[in-house]
């Protein structure tokens, strides 16, 4: 008897109803409860129709994800449906919550499709390197047509339960609260008019007007073709639609079967698959059970109202949050606040909100130029310039001001937080909470623990991330903690490399093709060289383009040269500078460098900082190093981040390479003692835990 399906009948109506926690992912034992509940219902005459429902938070959120590269369990997921869809009588899918990949392909093998209003449908597995591989490629075409078909599933985008009902994916919503009763009354409703048991694998008019026309799946390709650069699934998935247009049913399922496994034994999809749960671990602590204390934190004060500060108070706008925005002068604060209207309004243009949304979220700000109106902040946050000495001022004042059990924060990006928070009296009320920007934008949120952090602020911070949707990482105290520290050793290296001649433009060139949305010196050209360069003494290449007023793409370019279009070509004072600042340090010359020195040289050094923040309990697993790569720096996802990628290249390879490094340029590329031991053990970064 299955532990996950309940049977029971209502009026001739069966209802099989499968409960299994958190999301009815359809694992082996969902699997098997829904055959056996089928069996019930046919075995039943006196059952005229079946009604397949869910208990819990949500339809059918998919297959189960964590037996994917596991020895399969019958029935496979393609066999449970095939068995499905020979039903005698109509089967009607009751969906709400998220009818998600396997779990929307499932509710595609029943005849009816009734949900409530709240539901979403998609086919999300190519986030996880995949394609739907249970019919979903030839269903969903079959009835809402292809164009719409390669839009939703290269997307993977969750489709709201109106779209769904009008696109033909629904046949009907329920009442909000009364899914079940509404499921059996359309149950009997088609038994009374004695339906017909359409299949939607029956269904050809919709794709066959696309047989033989190639033109919509070249214009697809074409119009995507950035979105899906360096991605293998969107691709796979243009192709099983396509066969779906010109193949019958079953060759169609068998070139998407083919496609499949393909991508399922590739590696993107372990690296993506590694990254969804990955993502789902950053939040758990060790000594910081679930169930620790939090702390209420409805109102917020934000100091500073710059770049930062701005995007800052934004993330806790949009959660409805009210705002005490403190500036050092009125007219750096007018200007803070008009750039937070400016963004607000161009989500507006684009259709994200709505004017008035705009307005509310702005009348949440309290504009103040003085310290005393964050006494009532449940959590201030300070975004000032980044000097310890500002800090530690800052956090002095506030620390007088702010009410008793007020969660104090910094936002800095590299300073000692233990030395901030040792400038108040309540160094258990200090936090490290570090945006990425923009800060509205970037979905990383580095949580810094200091030595006295209390284990209800970052219990508490855990939870502010997901509300105000970051993916929270937390770091222990060291300079550039996470993020940051492993990426800027990748800057350095590239600095290195030009100044032993190999070209700027090579370098963006490979780090584009490893599948970085741009490479380092475009990067900095795109975001200002004089943020990038300020602070610096040194007479670097950045200082001296920043010396002769080139600060990039917005002032007379940088490392290139860009024209009305922003088309970028290599600029010749920038080589000149390069020859200079080489010339002065008595710098070899070493320009011809392969894609894999260049990528060696640049990446294996950040696999290296990844493993010294492992040994130094900085951060807590290998897989928090490549969520705050992804979600910071936009390190490629198919790639899994700095640490699964290492275990992909091998790390006694990388080892190897890095002594080789370290007999030319010195110690720096020395092979961390932990990387060493963990290549000897045969362990892999990806895995380690503390
Ligand atoms: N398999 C296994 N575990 C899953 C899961 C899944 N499909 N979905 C969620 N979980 C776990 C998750 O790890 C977490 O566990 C808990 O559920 C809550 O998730 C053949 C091949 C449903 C929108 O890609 O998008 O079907 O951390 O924190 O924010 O064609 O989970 O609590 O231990 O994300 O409210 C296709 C993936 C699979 C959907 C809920 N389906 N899931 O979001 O909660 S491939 C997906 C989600 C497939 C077929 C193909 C989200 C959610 P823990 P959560 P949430």
């Amino acid at each position: 008897m299955s532990e996950v399906m309940k049977f029971d009948v209502e009026d001739g109506i069966g209802v099989i109803t499968i409960d299994s926690p958190p999301v009815n992912a359809l694992g082996v034992n969902t699997r098997r409860g829904i055959a056996e509940g089928l069996d019930k219902a046919w075995a039943d005459k006196s059952v005229k129709a079946i009604v397949l429902i869910c208990a819990g938070r949500t339809f059918f959120a998919g297959a189960d994800i964590s037996e994917f590269g596991k020895p399969p369990q019958p029935p496979s997921l393609p066999e449970l449906l095939e068995y499905l869809e020979t039903s005698p009588v109509p089967i009607v899918a009751a969906i709400h919550g998220t009818a998600l990949g396997g779990g929307l392909e499932t509710a595609l093998h029943c005849h009816y499709r009734i949900a409530t209003p709240s539901a979403k449908a998609g086919l999300p597995e190519v986030h996880l390197g995949l394609l739907p591989g249970a019919g979903g490629t030839q269903r969903l075409p079959r009835i809402i047509g292809v164009p719409a078909a390669l839009e939703i599933i290269t997307s993977g985008r969750h489709a709201p339960a109106k779209e769904a009902l009008e696109l033909g994916v629904f046949d009907a919503l329920s009442e909000e609260g009364n899914l079940r009763g509404d499921a059996i009354a359309f149950a009997r409703k088609i038994v009374a008019e004695n339906a017909p048991l359409v299949r939607v694998r029956d269904r050809q008019d919709l794709v066959e007007e696309h047989r033989g026309n190639t033109k919509i799946f070249e214009d697809f390709r074409k119009k995507n073709a950035r979105r899906f650069r360096g991605f293998n699934a969107p691709e796979s998935i243009i192709k099983c639609i396509e066969a779906a247009a010109n193949l019958p049913y079953e060759d169609g399922v068998k070139e998407e079967r083919r496609l499949f496994t393909e991508l399922h034994d590739g590696v993107q999809s372990q690296a993506q698959r590694y990254v969804f749960f990955a993502e789902r671990q950053t939040s758990k602590i060790p000594d910081v059970p679930k169930d620790t204390p939090t702390r209420n934190v409805k109102s917020i004060g934000v100091i500073g109202a710059g770049t930062m500060g701005g995007g800052i108070a934004m993330n806790f706008l949009n959660t409805g949050a009210p705002v005490v925005l403190v500036e050092q002068t009125q007219e750096a604060l007018d200007r803070g606040i008009s750039v937070i209207r400016r963004n607000y309004e161009n989500s507006a243009k684009r259709g994200r909100l709505t004017a008035e949304q705009v307005g509310q979220r702005m009348s949440l700000i309290t504009p103040s130029t003085d310290y005393q109106d964050l006494g009532a902040s449940d959590l201030i946050i300070e975004a000032v310039f980044e000097t310890m000495e500002i800090k530690k001022d800052v956090f002095g004042k506030i620390d007088q001001i702010a009410k008793d059990g007020a969660i104090l924060a910094s936002n800095t990006s590299y300073l000692d937080l233990d030395e901030i928070a040792a400038s108040t009296n309540r160094p258990e009320d200090v936090i490290g909470l570090h945006f990425f920007s923009p800060a509205n934008v970037m979905p990383l949120l580095e949580i810094v623990r200091g030595k006295k952090t209390g284990k209800d602020l970052i219990n508490t911070a855990m939870k502010l991330a997901k509300k105000i949707g970051k993916t929270p990482v937390l770091s222990r105290v060291c300079h550039g903690f996470i993020a940051n520290r492993v990426m800027t050793v990748r800057g350095v290296q590239a600095d290195a490399m030009i100044l032993e001649g190999v070209s700027p433009e090579e370098i963006d060139r490979v780090i584009y093709e490893y599948g970085f949305a741009m490479g380092p010196f475009r990067m900095r050209d795109l975001v200002g060289l004089d943020v990038i360069g300020r602070g610096s003494n040194e007479k670097t290449v950045a200082s001296e383009l920043v010396a002769r007023d080139r600060l990039g793409q917005k002032k007379n370019g940088g490392y290139y040269d860009y024209d009305e279009n922003r088309n970028a070509t290599l600029s010749p004072i920038a080589m000149d500078i390069i020859r200079e600042v080489a010339a002065d340090k008595g710098i070899k010359q070493a320009p011809n460098a392969t894609e894999e020195d260049i990528v060696a040289r640049l990446l294996y050094p950040v696999v290296n900082e990844g493993a010294r923040i492992l040994d130094e309990g900085v951060a807590i697993r290998g897989s928090d190093i490549d969520i705050a790569c992804i979600k910071g720096y936009n390190w490629p996802v198919y790639r899994g981040g700095p640490m699964f990628w290492a275990d992909t290249v091998g790390l006694d390879r990388i080892v190897s390479k890095l002594n080789g490094l370290a007999e030319a340029y010195g110690d720096a590329f020395a092979p961390s003692p932990f990387l060493v031991k963990l290549a000897k053990e045969g362990k892999r970064l990806s895995e380690v835990s503390t």
